[in-house]
C-alpha cells in the first residue's frame, strides 16, 4: 500500500493527502513531527532535504509535492485530476504554481509576522494580488477547469480556504468564496479539516519552528561539510 509521510497541517503535504482521497487510492499516513523528526537519520534516508511530503510506493520513493502529484496522476489516472486540452492544462498548472509560488509564501508571511509590520502588509498585498488574478481565472466556472475538480483545486483549495482564519475574508472575491465553500462541503475536504485546536497549535508553533529548523540545518551543514 502507498505510504504518505506527512504532517497534518503541512501546506505542502495537504494537497497530496487530498489527491489520494479524491482518487480513492488506498494509502497509509505516516505522521512526521516537524519539531525535529525530519532531521532524524531514518527520515533523511527517505528525503535528504528533511521535508514532508514523501510518498513511498513499494520500493519507489518520490519527494517534492508537485512531482508526487504528477506521479499519482500518471500511475493512477482514474479519476483524472489533470485535463489534457492545452488551455485547461495551462489553467490548472497556472493555478498550481501561482498558489505555491505566490500564495503560499504570502500565507507564511501572514503567519510569521505581527499585524502592523511592513512584512505583514507586504504579505497581505501579495495575497490580494493573487486572489484578484485567481478570481478572474475562475470566471463563472464551478472549478478552474470546469467540472470535475483537478489539481488546481487540490493545491489552491488547501490554501485559499484558510485565509478567512488569517483575517483575510473572501467577501471581495465572491467567485472564489463560492468555490471555496463548494470544496469545503466535499467529504474529502472534511476528512482533512483541522480542528480549531490543531489550527491554533499550528499558528502558535509556526512562529518558532522556522528558527528551530534554521538552527538544525546549520548543524547539518557542519556535519555534511566536515
Ligand atoms: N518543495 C517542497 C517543500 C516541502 C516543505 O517545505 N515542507 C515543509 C512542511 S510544510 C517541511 O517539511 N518543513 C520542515 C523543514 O523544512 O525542516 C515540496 O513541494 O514538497
Amino acid at each position: 500500500m502507498l505510504k504518505l509521510y506527512y504532517a497534518r497541517p503541512s501546506l505542502f503535504a495537504r494537497p497530496i493527502w487530498l489527491t489520494l482521497l479524491e482518487k480513492q487510492i488506498p494509502f497509509e499516513l505516516v505522521s512526521v513531527n516537524l519539531g525535529g523528526d525530519q532531521f532524524e537519520p531514518t527520515f533523511l534516508e527517505l528525503n535528504p532535504f528533511g521535508h514532508v511530503p514523501v510518498l513511498i510506493d513499494g520500493d519507489f520513493r518520490v519527494i517534492e509535492s508537485q512531482a508526487i502529484l504528477d506521479y499519482l496522476e500518471a500511475k493512477y489516472p482514474t479519476p483524472s485530476l489533470l485535463p489534457q486540452a492545452p488551455e485547461m492544462l495551462a489553467k490548472v498548472r497556472m493555478v498550481q504554481f501561482v498558489a505555491l509560488n505566490e500564495l503560499l509564501p504570502a500565507i507564511v508571511g501572514l503567519l510569521l509576522n505581527e499585524t502592523a509590520t511592513a512584512d505583514f502588509q507586504y504579505a497581505e498585498a501579495r495575497v490580494g494580488n493573487t486572489l484578484r488574478f485567481l478570481e478572474g481565472l475562475l470566471g463563472d466556472a464551478s472549478f478552474f477547469a470546469g467540472e470535475p475538480i483537478t489539481l488546481a483545486e487540490t493545491v489552491a483549495g488547501t490554501l485559499i480556504p484558510v485565509l478567512p482564519k488569517l483575517a483575510i475574508p473572501l467577501t471581495s472575491y465572491p467567485r472564489l468564496q463560492a468555490w471555496s465553500e463548494r470544496l469545503l462541503a466535499r467529504p474529502t475536504w472534511q476528512t482533512i479539516q483541522l480542528s480549531e485546536e490543531e489550527w491554533n497549535d499550528f499558528r502558535r508553533h509556526f512562529k518558532v519552528l522556522p528558527r528551530v529548523w534554521q538552527r538544525r540545518r546549520r548543524q547539518r551543514t557542519q556535519i555534511l561539510t566536515s
